[in-house]
């Protein structure tokens, strides 16, 4: 029996695009921060007698859905381990329900580990980083400390890899909205198909991958904050032009982005970001956090996180 965690990260550089939908290769460079909140705990035991895999999700037996995503990915770690028994596969988020953290990035990075070191593999963390983005392309960065670069190219060039920054904090502001989710992976290839600005936004962000790596080295907060801002604002920009259009971001999304600018004219280092859905982070100084979730409580639940540790193994309790 093996047992990981991994915590979600959010996305500094967003990724959106895939160059290979079956490698699950990104069209380009992406940046995160991974959190210290809200992590999945994975637990992978051999059943050498079972002809399938099996999937129990926060206490219940998984869909048909998301046990063939797992199954996809413990594929590929068996056929490189030379193994072929099947796993029990236990995990549990510690994100409330509607916290608006996906679990996908946390889960996949918790999987990947657990099951490498159930299967006797001795991967470094580059390969476990390729193996987590084999089932979700976020998980890749999950799989590591802090600040993540994840690395467009082939399948041996696309992992991520920690990468020096300034100490971040985040407050994720969720909204109390019913949205109709079309799910990142279905709108990616939308987008792709679609937009006219699908190419501008792939090469715009290799520019400002390369520029937030820069400014992290750089300890430049501002700069970073800037970026961050910038990325999300286009990639939000690249899917309502899509075809039909794809709206993540609502009104009161809008007024935590307007908070952020509202914060930045008083002199205080606070950017705001989103992923596919209308919940909005805001990204600041440690320093700072507990101020800006004051501000941001009028306007959502508010959650405090810092950077956070990639993918572990637990100790298991003596039996
Ligand atoms: C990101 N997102 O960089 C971007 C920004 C959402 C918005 O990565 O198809 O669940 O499994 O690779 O990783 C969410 O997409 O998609 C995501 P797949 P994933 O964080």
């Amino acid at each position: 029996m093996s047992t990981a965690r991994a915590h979600p990260n959010i996305a500094l550089i967003k990724y959106w695009g895939k160059a290979d939908d079956e490698l699950m290769l990104p069209a380009a460079p992406s940046v995160s921060l991974t959190l210290d909140i809200f992590p999945t705990t994975t637990t992978a035991r051999l059943a050498p007698t079972a002809q399938r895999d099996r999937l129990i999700l926060n206490g219940q037996e998984a869909s048909e859905k998301a046990l063939s995503r797992v199954e996809r990915v413990l594929d590929v770690i068996r056929a490189q381990a030379g193994r072929s028994e099947k796993l029990l596969v236990i995990s549990d988020n510690e994100a409330p329900t509607g916290a608006g953290m996906a679990s996908s990035a946390s889960g996949f990075a918790a999987l990947a580990l657990a099951a490498t070191t159930e299967y006797g593999m001795d991967v470094n963390t580059a390969h476990l980083s390729r193996l987590a983005r084999r089932g979700s392309g976020s998980a890749s960065r999950s799989v590591i400390s802090g600040v993540a670069l994840w690395h467009a190219g082939t399948d041996e060039e696309s992992f991520a890899e920690e990468i020096p920054a300034p100490p971040l904090a985040m407050v994720s502001v969720v909204l109390n909205t019913a949205h109709k989710k079309i799910t990142s992976r279905e709108a990616m290839v939308t987008t792709r198909a679609t937009s006219p600005y699908y190419r501008g936004w792939v090469e715009s962000t290799r520019e400002m991958a390369a520029q937030m790596v820069e400014a992290c080295k750089a300890g430049d907060m501002q700069r970073i904050g800037e970026l961050t801002e910038l990325s999300a604002l286009r990639m939000h920009a690249l899917i309502m032009s899509s075809e039909p259009p794809i709206h993540y971001l609502t009104s009161a999304s809008w007024r935590v982005f307007e908070l952020a600018r509202t914060l930045r004219g008083v002199g205080l280092d606070v950017y705001a970001t989103a992923d596919a859905g209308p919940n909005v982070v805001l990204l600041t100084r440690p320093e700072l956090a507990a101020e800006v979730a004051r501000h941001a409580e009028a306007l959502g639940e508010v959650n405090i996180a810092h950077a956070g540790n990639g993918a572990y193994l637990v100790a298991e309790p003596e039996s």
